[in-house]
């Protein structure tokens, strides 16, 4: 297959573009780097040492032989240099990956605000308008969230793979309908996920496109095995308190002695996928996609659930380190239970990597060996949900 992956140079797609490299698929990279912009902005890098996207280019085809493509585009301002790049490939599918996707960096300023919708919503807008004007039969798969359905409003019934089965009452007594569940985001980030389903909704209704979106968890982990061909392929990984999520930033502050940064109690319960089972999952999706005419198709890509302070615990316990309770930044549930219903993958032949197997090599292989790069001042969340909210200072010096 010839597949564009959009944000081809982020956590996630860089390591799906090495995947689907590697399976023979002709793969081109869009990607306008604004995320290593933002590094630049919020004075924070990753802890692994990624190198630019043209020596990450050539070590790959120097390894393997094969030869990625690179388009330095921006998704939401370029509309007509992406339509134009359409034609000119003719792909197969896009995989769309090009979003802000951090909830603190959405949350720090009336500026991120604005950039986080303008940059996502737009950008998912254009692809799908230049996908209906390319007049190409291209198979769209989107990067979704499970934060699209809220953590809590169900109690403990199983969130479904998109669609809720409702009893909608008339004069005429009641009919059943499928309707997709509803949107309940926690941050302005999480609701240009929910924007980006209507869209899709739309576009698939109106035009038949083809296209599944992947309701994916809090992925953790850093390596797989293409990007630990060389170090010059390593992943990113994020600890700041904005882009770094919960698994990650507590492996990383285990292994640097920080004490966890749980956010109050640590009640809310979120799920979580492993990098490796991210590439893997595209790769199933791309090899299922929806037919002409069928509904969005909507995927959980999650393998694990996990309640913040059970994480903590267990970390804590095989490492030693302490726990600290901290204010929280956000405005969310304290404890939430999460039931996620996750058969389609597993029926597809995924063969998840869990916490109890890849945490020690994570912390050995990634966190403690990069560990003088950590700027420990970077690691305190403070972007807050409305003004005026505590934050916890530093905990080291
Ligand atoms: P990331 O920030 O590391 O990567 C996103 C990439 O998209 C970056 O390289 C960035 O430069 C690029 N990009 C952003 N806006 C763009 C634009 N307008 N034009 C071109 N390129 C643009 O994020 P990630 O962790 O790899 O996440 C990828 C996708 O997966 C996101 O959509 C995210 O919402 C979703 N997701 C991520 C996680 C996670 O835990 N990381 C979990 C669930 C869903
Ligand atoms: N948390 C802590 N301590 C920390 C960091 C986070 O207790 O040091 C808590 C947060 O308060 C929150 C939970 O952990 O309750 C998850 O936070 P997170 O930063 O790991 O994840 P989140 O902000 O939800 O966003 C991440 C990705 C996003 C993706 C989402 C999937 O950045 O792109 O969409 O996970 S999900 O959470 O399933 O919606």
């Amino acid at each position: 297959m010839k597949v564009l992956v959009l944000g081809g140079d982020g956590f996630c797609g860089w390591p799906t573009s090495l995947h689907l490299s590697d399976l023979g698929h002709e793969v081109t990279i869009v990607d306008n780097l604004s995320r290593r912009e933002i590094d630049i902005e919020i004075e924070t890098d990753s802890l692994t040492p990624i190198r630019p996207m043209g020596e990450r280019l050539r070590v790959w085809k120097e390894l393997t032989g094969n030869v990625i493509d690179f388009v330095h585009l921006d998704l939401a301002e370029e509309y007509d240099r992406f339509e134009s790049l359409l034609k000119e490939i003719s792909p197969d599918a896009i995989v769309h990956f090009g979003e802000q996707r951090a909830a603190p960096y959405s949350m720090r300023s009336t500026a991120a605000k604005r950039y986080t919708v303008d940059n996502n919503v737009r950008g998912t807008h254009n692809v799908l308008t230049a996908i209906v004007a390319s007049g190409l039969d291209i198979a769209l798969v989107h990067l979704g969230t499970m934060g699209v359905y809220g953590y809590g409003w169900s109690g403990s019934a199983p969130i479904p793979e998109g669609y809720l089965t409702v009893m909608v009452p008339t004069p005429d007594g009641e009919i059943e309908r499928e309707i997709l569940h509803p949107a309940n985001p926690g941050s302005v980030y999480h609701m240009t996920k929910t924007l980006d389903q209507l869209l899709f909704a739309f576009y698939c209704a109106n035009d038949q496109l083809r296209i599944t979106d992947l309701h994916q968890g809090i992925v953790w982990g850093t390596q797989t095995p293409q990007t630990a061909l060389d170090e010059r392929l390593i992943n990113r990984f994020d600890y700041d308190g904005d882009y770094g999520t919960v698994l990650n930033r507590f492996l990383m502050q285990a292994a640097i002695g920080h004490p966890l940064t749980v956010h109050g109690t640590g009640g809310q319960t979120r799920a979580f996928i492993h990098i490796r089972d991210t590439v893997r999952c595209i790769q199933i999706a791309l090899e299922n996609p929806p037919q002409r005419g069928e509904k969005v198709k909507v995927f959980n890509q999650v393998t694990e659930v996990y309640r913040v302070r059970d994480l903590a615990e267990l970390i804590s316990k095989e490492t030693g380190v302490e726990i600290a309770n901290l204010p929280n930044p956000r405005r969310e549930a304290v404890e939430n239970d999460l039931n996620v219903s996750r058969d389609q993958f597993l029926a597809l032949g995924l063969d998840p990597t869990y916490l109890s197997e890849g945490m020690l090599e994570e912390i050995r292989d990634v966190a403690y060996k990069y560990k003088d790069r950590a700027d420990t001042s970077k690691i305190i969340a403070r972007s807050v949900w409305r003004k005026g909210m505590e934050t916890s200072p530093d905990l080291v010096g």
